[in-house]
């Protein structure tokens, strides 16, 4: 077909392919590995995974009992699962369950978040944090057997020094925290998503980059026998899901 532009001057579908027409074909191989289930098993399933999940919850109070670092390990490798922005992959994650380096890294945050509540905080995110029961003893960071530190490669470094863009690089993270989250309560862990603030200790501490930006602190263990958590419901389905569109409105037009 003969090369088009449009009459309002818009580009034309050509444009791109003649701007990507340097760049190898891209290459595709079947979708070898989805299993089409029956309709009640899906109902089950998704019901199942639902209930689970609906039972999830954040608790601060962690057992010191140790964790095999096989279940830390499948956890991270199920976050590298994520979709990403032009599938960079722009997530690191760091386990630790060296002890010393726990307590350093208990006291740098300690530290920052002493300042944190007793100056950062504006009298509004106070109270919105009062009834979690946060402050700034992080007791968490030692009590559990494994902190797993999720990174943020902002942007990639290429041997010679320059920098490869990344897209999409927080959307990308943050889905990778979610499902590491839902895999940690899936094995029948529990973890919580810490953000110490500033952050920056961890990355110098834990050898990272500059093109990485530490973003969630997630102490991964069982729960502490005597385990609490803050008395809060989650939203009622019609708060935060809507089908379709409102219908348009109708009557006479304007125009
Ligand atoms: N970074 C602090 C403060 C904090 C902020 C929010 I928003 C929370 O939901 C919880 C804590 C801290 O980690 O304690």
């Amino acid at each position: 077909m003969a090369s088009r532009e449009s009459v309002d001057g818009a580009p034309a579908a050509d444009d791109y392919r003649r701007l990507t027409a340097h760049l190898p074909e891209p290459v595709f191989v079947p979708l070898s590995g989805y299993t089409r289930l029956p309709e009640a098993e899906m109902l089950a399933r998704a019901e199942a995974f639902h209930d689970a999940m609906q039972r999830r919850r954040t608790t601060r109070h962690f057992s010191s009992e140790p964790v095999p670092s096989r279940l830390i390990e499948l956890a991270m490798r199920t976050a590298g699962t994520a979709p990403s922005g032009a599938h960079r992959q722009p997530w690191r994650f760091v386990a630790i369950d060296d002890p010393a380096l726990k307590r350093e890294l208990r006291e740098a945050a300690e530290a920052e978040e002493l300042k944190t509540y007793a100056e950062r905080l504006t009298d509004e995110w106070r109270e919105a944090l009062h009834p979690l029961g946060t402050d700034h003893i992080k007791a968490h960071m030692t009590d559990a057997p494994w902190l797993v530190v999720l990174f943020a490669e902002k942007y990639g470094l290429r041997s010679d020094g320059s920098h490869r863009k990344n897209y999409y690089v927080d959307e990308s993270v943050s889905i990778a925290a979610g499902l590491f989250i839902a895999a940690i309560h899936q094995m029948g862990l529990v973890t919580l998503t810490h953000t110490p603030s500033p952050m920056g200790f961890l990355r110098e501490r834990l050898g990272r980059g500059v093109n990485e930006k530490p973003v969630l602190v997630l102490p991964v263990g069982y729960p502490h026998p005597e385990a609490r958590v803050p008395d809060i419901a989650r939203l009622a389905p019609e708060a935060f899901i809507q089908w379709n569109a409102p219908e348009r409105p109708t009557g006479p037009s304007s125009t």
